[in-house]
């Protein structure tokens, strides 16, 4: 039923679903460019515009306020109402956000920030689209900053009380998203702001790139752990089972803390300027990283099958046939686990050194982002929104809404399967990525790469033909379970699904509730990855004009 909270909530959900909509629409048009089907956009419709708005929309914005909602729903349920003061940073900080995201995306399709989502200088855009960033940041601060003051209110006011996983989980998710930020304002406020308001004519491009990567590697973590909390918190119960361990669950969110950030070189590593003994640093962190991923992995297929042992399913793997399929809030996320199995081969790809030289810069990279933010997270978001959003409007959830739910996430599956592998296939023949002369000015050797039967780029606007028809059923799906589906009654209301532990017996041990350490441990290791080169690039990596893009 629609509380105050459950508004705030639902306020976020509901922008996600706008930037959805607009970020879906430029991919459909994005895969027929790449895929030779349209040859050029009209002049006010560039590529690279398009590209822009795409990334910038799906990547930044649908994500971001899709978590948001997701987070004050669950803290919600799971602590108790928000304190009014709380609940007013929550709105402030969404406020904050809009104000942000309405200047940096109407400079965006003004034409004035054909940046793309990862603004690399010397690509110079508007100042409004850095201010716009910049007021991004600092309102998901503030919002973020008011979950975390109701989860230690909460601890406050229960000393004895093992702290709530889900909450627990919301704290890690947004300590990361605080210190990650932290490389990013530095840029845009440091550098970037200065520099397109002509305050500064020359910008230090390799320091800016670090700084974005310091912040854009743990932000895919930041997009992740929201689907791991749905993976950890609300699948054993989808699947009539239990947590097979909070404590694992606490850890590798802790884990996800101390590693995701001093690893940014990772998508550097074809960078000149950077030494190779910090590379390898990096690199070697980033297998640290990989770690809690497998701890997930081995704790889902844990509690899948004493969720189907505890339904009657014998041998190794009788469980598997015991697994709620015709449910889409668990078939969605399910789908999303199976994409990461390669998604995840595919990052350890990358971050090997002499793997990336093949593979930096190529389609294979998009593919790669594709199965694990556009499919793993962006799943599990899906089959979040089937339960959620009912949930925060008090509307019914039909059994033909299930059907069509799973119609649409069928026909993502599908697409972004075709798609991503052409991407990948494509890739590793060495197709560009971000380029919008995609036949290559109809070069013949080109031609004879990409047009073969395994590497042909028509897969790509069939893939994304497919995901297109999916967003846009999902995004009816969503305007009729918010406006149209009939009111629930008391006994058709959707719940937050809530596991409870296999053995609630034990208490997770009292050191992982002890942030101020693992934050220690995390700027620790940040010092030690980044600080050397940060000092080497200010002082020795030049400065160079920018190329302005408006
Ligand atoms: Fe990545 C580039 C390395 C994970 C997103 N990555 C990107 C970019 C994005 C992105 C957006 O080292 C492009 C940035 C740009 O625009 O330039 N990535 C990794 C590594 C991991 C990884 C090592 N990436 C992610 C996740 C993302 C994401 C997660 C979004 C959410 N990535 C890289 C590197 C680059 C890169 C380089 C730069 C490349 C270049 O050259 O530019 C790891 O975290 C992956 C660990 C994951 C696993 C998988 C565990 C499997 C699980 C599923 C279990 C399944 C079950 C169901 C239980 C080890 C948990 C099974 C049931 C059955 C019945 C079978």
């Amino acid at each position: 039923a629609k509380s105050k909270d459950n508004r705030l909530a639902f306020a976020f959900i509901a922008t996600a679903f706008l930037f959805f909509f607009i970020g879906t629409i430029c991919g459909l048009l994005q895969g027929l460019v790449r895929g030779g089907v349209i040859k050029q956009l009209p002049y006010w419709l560039d590529y690279y515009k398009v590209l822009t708005t795409h990334g910038v929309s799906l990547a930044l914005l649908f994500t971001t306020n899709f978590i948001y909602g997701f987070f004050f729903a669950g803290v919600h349920k799971t602590m108790g109402n928000l304190s009014a003061k709380v609940r007013a940073a929550g709105w402030g900080g969404f406020w904050l956000m809009i104000i942000g995201t309405i200047m940096a995306v109407v400079t965006v399709l003004a034409g004035d920030a054909s940046v793309l989502y990862t603004f690399y200088a010397p690509l110079k855009a508007s100042p409004f689209f850095y201010i716009g960033l910049a007021l991004w940041v600092i309102g998901s601060w503030v919002s973020g900053i008011a979950m975390m003051a109701h989860y230690f209110q909460w601890k406050k006011q229960h000393p004895q009380e093992t702290t709530p996983l889900f909450g627990y989980m919301v704290v890690g998710t947004n300590l990361l998203w605080i210190t990650a930020c932290l490389g990013v304002a530095a840029t845009v406020v440091l550098q970037m702001i200065p520099w397109s308001l002509g305050m500064t004519d020359k910008i230090n491009i390799l320091l800016s790139r670090t700084l974005f990567w310091y912040f854009g590697h743990p932000l895919v973590y930041f997009w992740l752990l929201p689907a791991y909390a749905y993976w950890y918190v609300s699948i054993p119960k989808l699947i009539g089972g239990k947590i097979f361990s909070d404590s694992l669950a606490r850890l590798s969110f802790i884990l996800f803390l101390i590693f995701s950030i001093p690893v940014g070189f990772h998508h550097q590593l074809m960078e000149p300027g950077i030494g190779e003994g910090w590379k390898f640093i990096q690199v070697s962190l980033t297998l640290m990283v990989v770690i809690p991923s497998l701890m997930t992995a081995f704790s889902m297929f844990a509690s899948f099958e004493s969720a189907g042992r505890r339904k009657g399913a014998t041998g190794l793997f009788g469980w598997w046939k015991k697994l709620p399929y015709g449910d889409v809030r668990f078939l969605s996320p399910f789908l999303g686990m199976l994409f990461f199995i390669p998604a995840g081969i595919g990052g350890i790809i990358n971050t090997s050194y002499q793997l990336d030289e093949i593979v930096h810069n190529t389609l294979w990279v998009v593919g790669h982002f594709h199965i694990t933010v556009g499919a793993a997270v962006v799943m599990s978001f899906f089959g979040i929104t089937y339960w959620l959003v009912p949930h925060l409007t008090g509307r019914t959830f039909s059994k033909s809404m299930n059907r069509l739910g799973i119609l649409q996430v069928v026909l993502w599956a599908v697409g972004m399967f075709i798609m991503s592998t052409a991407m990948h296939v494509l890739g590793l023949y060495g197709a560009p990525r971000r380029t919008a002369y995609s036949t290559y000015g109809n070069d013949p050797v080109a031609l004879d790469w990409f047009h073969g039967l395994v590497a042909n780029q028509l897969y790509l606007p069939i893939g994304a033909f497919l995901l297109f028809l999916s967003s846009m059923l999902m995004v009816y799906l969503f305007i009729h379970l918010a406006f149209l589906a009939p009111k629930a009654t008391a006994d058709e209301r959707v719940d937050f699904p809530i596991s409870e532990a296999e053995h609630p017996e034990e208490k997770p041990p009292v050191i992982l509730d002890k942030w101020k350490l693992w934050v220690g441990i995390c700027v620790v290791l940040i010092l030690l990855a980044y600080s050397v080169p940060v000092m080497d690039m200010l002082h020795h990596s030049p400065a160079s004009p920018g190329y302005r893009t408006w």
